[in-house]
C-alpha cells in the first residue's frame, strides 16, 4: 500500500499556472445576491492565477448516477473557482483515472447556486405553495422533536416514514440511501424506529422477479470487464454511455473490454442511444414493453431449429419441457409448450407473431436468434428501463431466458441476462443500528400509505413484516430526495394528497436547494454540500477496479447551513438520545472510527493511515481475482453449489410465483405468471385507451442531470435542452417541426416541451429526459416538462413497483 501512496502522490501533476474560467458577470451576480465572501471577482472571462494561491482539495460527486467520481476542487480565498478530477495512476486500463463527467465538473455551480437554501425555514402558506419564513435552528429542532413526540404518542413509530432519497447515496456518514443506512435511520433507531420501505425506483421489478428464477436476494451478471472473453454482446435497453458516464464507470469498461474481444453488440431499444454508436453495432428498435414477446419469437426459432443447449437445460433448469416440470404444475405449462403453442393459450410464438407485437421484422428476429444461439460465449444483458414498466417483472425474466436457453449462464464471456456486475472495494459503513419496527412497505406505495393504509395488506399491497399496515404515514423525513413530488409518479395526484395536511401531518425536507419537493416541506433544513464537509465516497459501478475517495472540506459551510449529522445530533438531544446517537463523536471522529473498521476488514488499507489517505484522496483496489462471473460455482458443480431456489436449479417455471398468482388479490388485468411469458400491459400499445392516446412515452435517464440533481445548473441546461424525441412520421402527422413547442398530455396531466424530430426513435414512441423540474402554471400545466406529470401511481403487479416508463399520451403543437 505504501507503494501505491507514493506513486499516487508522485503522479499528482504540480501545475505552475491555472486557467480560471470566470463566467464573470453571471457568477458575480449570483454571489452578490447571496452575499458570498468572494474576494476574487474576475472582470475578464479568463484569468491566469498563479498555482501558489490555489488550494486543491479532494472531494467526490456523491449523486445517484451509478458511477462515482473523484473531484479536486480548486479553492482560492475560500471559494471554489474550478473543479478538476482524478489525476492519479498510470491512466492505463486497470490503473485508470476515475474522471468526472460534465455534471461533476460543474459541482461548484451547485454550491454557489441561486436556489441554495440558506437557513432553516417553516412553511407559512398552504403546503406546496412554496411560501416560507426564516426560523432559528433551535426553533426548527424544537418543532421537529415536538411533532415526533406527539405523533409517536398518537400513532406509534410506524407512522414515521423515511422516504426514498438518493441525492447523496454516495456518501458514508451523509449517505441518503438505502433508508436503513442513513444518519436519519440511526436517529430514529435510537428512539423506537420508523416505517421502512423495500425496493427502489431503479430496480423494483427486476430485483423482485429474477430471484424467483435464480434464487437469492439479488441476481447480477458477469462483470463488464469480463466482456474481454465474449464474442457477442446482446443488450436490451442498457445505455451506459449516458447512465454510467464516468471515466471509471461501466461505459469505459465496456469500451475497453470490447476493444480487446472485438465483440459485436446488438442493442434492442426503442431509441438509438449513445451506447449504440460503435462501428459493428446494430440497433434494433422495438416497441416499449414488448421484450418478452421478442424473446418468445427468438425462442421459437431456437427450439424449432434445434439451436438450444439441451445439455445445459436438462442439467441446470426446471420447467423447460414437460419432463422437468415440478409435480404441482399443470400439464402444458412448460416453457417449450408455451413457445410451441401447446400451452394454455394455444398460440405458437412464431417470429411473425412476435413481429406484430414488437414491430421488429420477422426476418430480423430469425437472423438474430440464429446469431445469438450460435455465437458462444455470448453476454446477454439488460438495463433497467424496460423493467420500470407495468409488466417489467415478466420482461426482465424473459430476457434471462435467452441466456438460459443458450447455456451461457456461469461461463466467462457469457452471462445471466441481468444487469452487469462490478467489483466493490471492501470499506466499512456508518453504523445505523437496527430498526425495532419490522413493517415495511413497497417504496412506491408511500402516497397510498398516507391515504388508505387500512386497506393495505401483504396480499393486496405487498406489505412485509406484518399482515397489514396498522398506521397511516403521519411524518415524513425527506433527506436528499426529490420523490416528494418530482421523482414520484403522477405529480397531480401527489399534490392533492400532500396539500391536505390533516393526512400526513409533517414533512421535513433536508436539501441544498429549493427543489420541487422542498416546496412541500413544513420544515425545510439547509444542508451542506459534499464540498463543505468531510466524508468517504466508496465506488459505484466500476468494472473490475474498485476505489474509495476521501472527500475533504473544500470550503467552509455557506450561510447557516449545517451537516445532516449535526442536525440529527441537535434533534437527538431534544429526544433524549444524544449520547446513544453520537457515542461522543463528531463527524470527523466517526470518519476516523469508520476508517479504522475498514482497515480491519481490508488488509490492503493496513499501513495507509487516515491522514495519508486524506492527502492521497483516492485509493484504488483491483479485484484480486478474475472479473466476476455470476453463478460460476453453480455451473461448475450444481450439486455442491445449488442455487438458492427451492429446487436448487434455475426455475423457468416458478412454483412460488404460481402460488402468489393464485393467493394475491390483483387488480384488473394485473398479471403474475409462473413462466416468463409475454403479457400486454394496461398502459401498453394494446391497452383500451391506446386509440385516444396513441403514443407510447417513456423518460430516459439523461446526461443533462442525475435525475433532478444538477437540473438547475445553467450550463448543463443550455447544452442539453429538455425536449421530447419524436419520429418524423409522427411529427408530420401532427404538422410538428423540430424545435417547436409542444403540449403532451393524457388523463393525468399536461406538460409543455420542445420537439426533437429524429429518426433515432421509432414511430409510435416518444421519449424525453426524466428528472426535469416540475413547474406547474396556474392551470396546472407543467412548464417544467417533468415526466411524472404524465405517469401513473398504479403499481406493477408483483413488485408493487413504479411503472414510470409505461405511459400513453397524445401530442400536439402548443
Ligand atoms: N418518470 C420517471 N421518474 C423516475 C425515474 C424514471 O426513470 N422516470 N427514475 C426513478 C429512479 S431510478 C430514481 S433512483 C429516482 C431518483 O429520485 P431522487 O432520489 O429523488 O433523486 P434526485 O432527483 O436526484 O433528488 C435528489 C435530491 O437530493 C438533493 N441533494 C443532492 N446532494 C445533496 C446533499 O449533499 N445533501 C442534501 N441534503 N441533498 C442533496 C438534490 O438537490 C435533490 O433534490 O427517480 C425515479 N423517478
Ligand atoms: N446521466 C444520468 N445517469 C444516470 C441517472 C441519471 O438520472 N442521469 N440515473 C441513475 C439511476 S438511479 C439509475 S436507476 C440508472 C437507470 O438506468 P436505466 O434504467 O437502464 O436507464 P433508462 O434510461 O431508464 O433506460 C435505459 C434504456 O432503456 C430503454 N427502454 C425504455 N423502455 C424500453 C423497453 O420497453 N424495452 C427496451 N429494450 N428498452 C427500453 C430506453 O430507451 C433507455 O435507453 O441510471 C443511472 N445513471
Ligand atoms: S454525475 Fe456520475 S459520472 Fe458524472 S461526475 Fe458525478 S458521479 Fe461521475
Ligand atoms: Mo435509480
Amino acid at each position: 500500500m505504501k507503494e501505491i501512496v507514493d506513486k499516487a502522490l508522485a503522479s499528482t501533476v504540480k501545475r505552475r499556472t491555472f486557467m480560471k474560467w470566470g463566467t464573470a458577470a453571471g457568477s458575480a451576480a449570483v454571489v452578490a445576491a447571496n452575499t458570498l465572501p468572494l474576494k476574487a471577482s474576475a472582470s475578464s472571462a479568463v484569468e491566469t492565477v498563479s498555482a501558489e494561491e490555489i488550494k486543491s482539495v479532494w472531494s467526490a460527486c456523491t449523486v445517484n448516477c451509478g458511477s462515482r467520481c473523484a473531484l479536486r476542487h480548486q479553492v482560492k480565498d475560500g471559494v471554489i473557482i474550478h473543479t478538476e478530477t482524478d489525476n492519479t495512476g498510470e491512466d492505463v486500463y486497470g490503473d485508470h483515472q476515475v474522471r468526472a463527467c460534465l455534471r461533476g465538473r460543474s459541482f461548484r455551480k451547485r454550491v454557489y447556486n441561486p436556489d441554495r437554501l440558506k437557513y432553516p425555514m417553516k412553511r407559512v402558506g398552504k403546503r406546496g405553495e412554496g411560501r416560507f419564513e426564516r426560523i432559528s435552528w433551535d426553533e426548527a429542532f424544537d418543532t421537529i422533536a415536538d411533532n415526533l413526540k406527539r405523533i409517536k404518542k398518537e400513532y406509534g413509530n410506524e407512522a414515521i416514514y423515511l422516504n426514498y432519497c438518493t441525492g447523496t447515496l454516495g456518501g458514508t456518514v451523509s449517505k441518503s440511501w438505502p433508508p436503513a443506512a442513513t444518519p436519519i435511520a440511526r436517529l430514529m433507531n435510537c428512539w423506537g424506529g420508523y416505517l421502512n420501505h423495500y425496493g427502489d425506483y431503479s430496480t423494483a421489478q427486476i430485483a423482485i422477479s429474477l430471484p424467483y428464477m435464480f434464487g437469492g436476494s439479488w441476481v447480477g451478471n458477469n462483470c463488464t470487464s469480463d466482456l474481454v472473453n465474449t464474442r457477442l454482446v446482446v443488450n436490451f435497453g442498457n445505455n451506459p454511455a449516458e447512465t454510467r458516464m464516468s471515466g471509471g464507470g461501466v461505459i469505459y469498461h465496456l469500451a475497453e473490454a470490447r476493444k480487446r474481444s472485438n465483440a459485436r453488440m446488438i442493442t434492442f431499444d426503442p431509441r438509438m442511444t449513445d451506447t449504440t454508436l460503435g462501428a459493428n453495432d446494430e440497433w434494433v428498435p422495438l416497441r416499449p414493453g414488448t421484450d418478452a414477446a421478442l424473446v418468445a419469437g427468438m425462442a421459437w426459432v431456437m427450439i424449432t431449429e434445434n439451436l438450444v443447449d439441451n445439455d445445459f437445460l436438462s442439467k441446470y433448469t426446471v420447467g423447460y419441457d414437460e419432463n422437468s416440470l415440478p409435480d404441482s404444475a399443470p400439464k402444458g405449462s412448460s416453457w417449450k409448450s408455451y413457445i410451441l403453442g401447446n400451452g394454455k393459450d394455444g398460440v405458437e410464438k412464431t417470429p411473425q407473431w412476435a413481429a406484430k407485437i414488437t414491430s421488429v421484422p420477422a426476418e430480423t428476429i430469425i437472423r438474430l436468434a440464429r446469431e445469438i444461439a450460435m455465437t458462444k460465449p455470448c453476454n446477454i444483458m439488460q438495463g433497467w428501463g424496460l423493467q420500470r414498466t407495468a409488466n417489467g417483472e415478466q420482461a426482465s425474466r424473459a430476457i434471462c431466458m435467452l441466456a438460459v436457453m443458450t447455456g451461457n449462464v456461469g461461463l466467462p464471456g457469457g452471462g445471466t441476462g441481468a444487469r452487469e456486475g462490478s467489483y466493490s472495494m471492501p470499506f466499512a459503513a456508518f453504523p445505523t443500528l437496527s430498526n425495532p419496527v419490522k413493517t415495511s412497505i413497497p417504496m412506491f406505495l408511500w402516497t397510498d400509505a398516507i391515504t388508505r393504509h387500512d386497506e393495505m395488506t401483504d396480499k393486496t399491497d405487498g406489505i412485509r413484516g406484518a399482515e397489514r399496515l396498522s398506521q397511516p404515514i403521519k411524518f415524513i423525513w425527506n433527506y436528499a430526495g426529490n420523490c416528494i413530488i418530482n421523482q414520484h409518479a403522477d405529480t397531480n395526484r401527489t399534490h392533492e394528497i400532500l396539500q391536505d395536511d390533516s393526512k400526513c401531518e409533517m414533512i421535513v425536507v433536508i436539501d441544498n436547494h429549493m427543489t420541487a419537493s422542498a416546496r412541500y416541506a413544513d420544515i425545510l433544513l439547509p444542508d451542506l454540500t459534499a464540498a463543505e464537509q468531510p466524508d468517504f465516497a466508496p465506488n459505484g459501478s466500476c468494472g473490475n477496479m474498485g476505489y474509495t475517495i476521501f472527500c475533504d472540506t473544500a470550503v467552509e459551510p455557506l450561510y447557516e447551513c449545517r451537516s445532516v449529522y449535526e442536525m440529527c445530533t441537535g434533534i437527538a438531544k431534544r429526544l433524549g438520545v444524544e449520547q446513544a446517537y453520537t457515542e461522543g463523536r463528531d463527524q470527523e471522529a466517526w470518519l476516523r472510527h469508520i476508517y479504522g473498521e475498514s482497515q480491519k476488514m481490508n488488509p490492503e488499507l493496513g499501513d495507509l493511515d487516515f491522514d495519508a489517505f486524506r492527502e492521497m484522496g483516492i485509493v484504488k483496489q483491483k479485484n484480486p481475482g478474475e472479473p466476476h462471473v455470476e453463478f460460476r460455482a453453480f455451473r461448475e458443480n450444481p450439486e455442491a453449489n445449488p442455487l438458492a431456489t427451492p429446487s436448487g436449479k434455475i426455475e423457468i417455471y416458478s412454483e412460488r410465483l404460481a402460488d402468489i398468482a393464485s393467493s394475491w388479490v390483483l387488480g384488473e388485468s394485473d398479471i403474475i405468471r409462473a413462466l416468463p411469458e409475454y403479457a400486454s400491459s394496461w398502459e401498453g400499445h394494446e391497452a383500451d385507451h391506446a386509440e385516444q392516446y396513441p403514443l407510447q412515452m417513456f423518460g430516459f435517464h439523461f446526461k443533462a442531470r442525475t435525475h433532478s440533481t444538477y437540473g438547475n445548473v445553467d450550463v448543463l441546461r443550455e447544452t442539453n435542452r429538455q425536449e421530447v424525441w419524436i419520429n418524423p412520421v409522427d411529427a408530420q402527422k401532427r404538422n410538428i417541426k423540430d424545435g417547436e413547442m409542444l403540449k403532451v398530455w393524457n388523463d393525468r396531466g399536461e406538460i409543455r416541451v420542445a420537439a426533437k424530430v429524429t429518426e433515432r426513435i421509432m414511430p409510435g414512441v416518444v421519449a424525453m429526459g426524466q428528472g426535469s423540474w416540475y413547474a406547474p402554471d396556474r392551470n396546472g400545466v407543467d412548464r417544467g416538462a417533468c415526466m411524472n406529470t404524465l405517469t401513473t401511481q398504479r403499481p406493477s403487479p408483483l413488485a408493487k413497483g413504479n411503472p414510470q416508463h409505461s405511459n400513453l399520451v397524445e401530442i400536439a403543437k402548443a
